[in-house]
């Protein structure tokens, strides 16, 4: 059987199954010591460290984060955008400072084209509330996948139902992979917009956005993409994806509730805003209202200035460590992931395997519920989330309603996975499958 091992992960050991022996890797990052930075992963529940293996739901936040919202709070804030004395000038610089940080985060040409939002969700549906409505109607057609998180797909059939246009899907293979024969379907449609994820987080499916955003592009549509599951974990170059929007969490990337919309500043000045009100406008009269610059015409209210203080500060956190290293960090414990669970009969998991993926591993147990796996999991200390996962159709397409889900970090350790994998063999033993 397999027991929790030392936090250490640099030395190459042996992990024993009983059915197989499977050599522990090593990996660029020195993850034990990166889980030091993480006061929540340092604390015992229920008498244990927790294996937190639920970064794809959202991510722990490191001391250094922490401390950049502590100290925003102790020494600068104050209504952003609003203030002329001095702590208001503090708070508004700390606050357009930490734009230019997710700018540069994402390769944004323009601090314009940054829109500070509560979540990816929340920037999607400011796509489809603010583009979506104003530019298609009937006859246009937009185009999602069978893989998007409902963040990316509802919003989409709510445009389609009050403008007009039809709403296609791009269908998944087996593998989990985006079928591209169903484009073929789409030949002669009158594509305006292509609204496709980075990564699928319920399948740990990569795909390539450049292709996308080529191909929406070639049929005269924008390309909306989602990367709330991709900018935690790899380099994100929006100019280099050549998408016209794309969307994140910081939550997920180490940081706080908050999040980013980048949109091509032609198309955001097109755009008449989402939501209206105090900040976003130039002149209110009583007869009507012309709008601010750009980005300000979509962040109305008083902005979150620790949100987003802190956002960039998780922004530079995992800079610092280096996303490269991050992403190959994850590629290997996934691996790794993969190689234990998959040695373990009745176990089965979904999505193209390793290398070809991110670090999501779905999986189902056979004769055992996804959340009685994950529940057995908890009284192990391993931390895995269980349920559809806001993809619907994606667990349709595999025929199951629920999937038990280990996600990767740059906190994780092999130790991790093997809690995870000695879970599993725990929950076959309890019921006897
Ligand atoms: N898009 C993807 C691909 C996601 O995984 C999620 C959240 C969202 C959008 C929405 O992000 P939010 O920050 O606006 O909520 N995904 C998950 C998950 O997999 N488990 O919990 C939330």
């Amino acid at each position: 059987m397999l027991r929790p091992g030392p936090l250490g992960f640099g030395l190459r050991r042996r992990v024993y199954t009983e059915r197989m022996a499977v050599e522990a890797p090593t990996t660029p990052l020195d993850a034990a010591r990166i889980k030091l930075d993480f006061p929540i992963l340092m604390r015992e529940v229920n008498g244990m460290l927790p294996a937190y293996l639920d970064s794809a739901a959202s991510s722990q936040k490191p001391r250094q984060v922490i401390d950049a919202i502590v100290d925003v709070y102790e020494t600068s804030y104050a209504a952003v955008h609003r203030a002329v004395y001095t702590l208001g000038e503090r708070a508004t610089e700390r606050y357009e400072a930490a734009r230019d940080t997710v700018t540069a985060f994402l390769n944004a040409a323009s601090r314009r084209e940054v829109i500070f939002v509560r979540n990816a969700t929340e920037g999607l549906n400011l796509v489809a509330y603010a583009y979506g409505l104003k530019f298609l109607g009937p006859g246009d057609v937009i185009v999602s996948t069978e893989m998007e998180h409902h963040s990316n797909l509802v919003p989409w059939q709510e445009v389609a139902r009050r403008t007009g246009a039809e709403l296609r899907y791009v269908r998944l293979t087996d593998r989990g992979e985006l079928d591209t024969e169903s484009l073929e379907e789409l030949a002669g449609a009158d594509v305006k917009l292509v609204a496709a994820t980075h990564v699928s987080n319920s399948l740990g499916t990569v795909n390539d956005v450049a292709a996308i955003a080529r191909w929406a592009h070639d049929h005269g549509a924008v390309m909306v993409c989602d990367g709330a599951q991709a900018a935690p974990h790899r380099v994100v170059d929006v100019q280099a994806l050549g998408c016209d929007f794309y969307a994140i969490s910081g939550h997920k990337m180490c940081g706080p509730g908050m999040g980013a919309l980048y949109g091509r500043a032609d198309l955001l000045e097109a755009m008449d805003p989402f939501l209206t009100g105090g900040g976003q406008i130039a002149k209110v009269t009583l007869e009507g209202t012309t709008w601010n610059e750009l980005p300000y015409k979509f962040e109305p209210g008083v902005p979150p200035l620790a949100e987003a203080v802190g956002f960039a500060a998780a922004a530079d956190y995992v800079t610092r460590i280096g996303l490269e290293a991050i992403h190959e960090h994850e590629q290997v414990l996934t691996a790794y992931g993969w190689e234990l669970l998959s040695a373990i009969p009745g176990v089965n998991l979904f999505g193209p395997p390793p290398p070809d993926r991110a670090g999501i591993l779905s999986f189902t147990v056979d004769g055992v519920h996804a959340h009685d796996v994950a529940q057995i999991l908890d009284a192990e200390g391993v931390c895995v989330r269980a349920g559809h996962h806001c993809t619907q159709p994606a667990m349709r397409h595999f025929d199951v309603v629920a999937t038990s889900r280990a996600s990767v970090y740059l906190y994780n350790t092999t130790d991790d996975l093997d809690r995870l994998a000695a879970g599993v063999d725990r929950v076959k033993r309890t019921f006897g499958v």
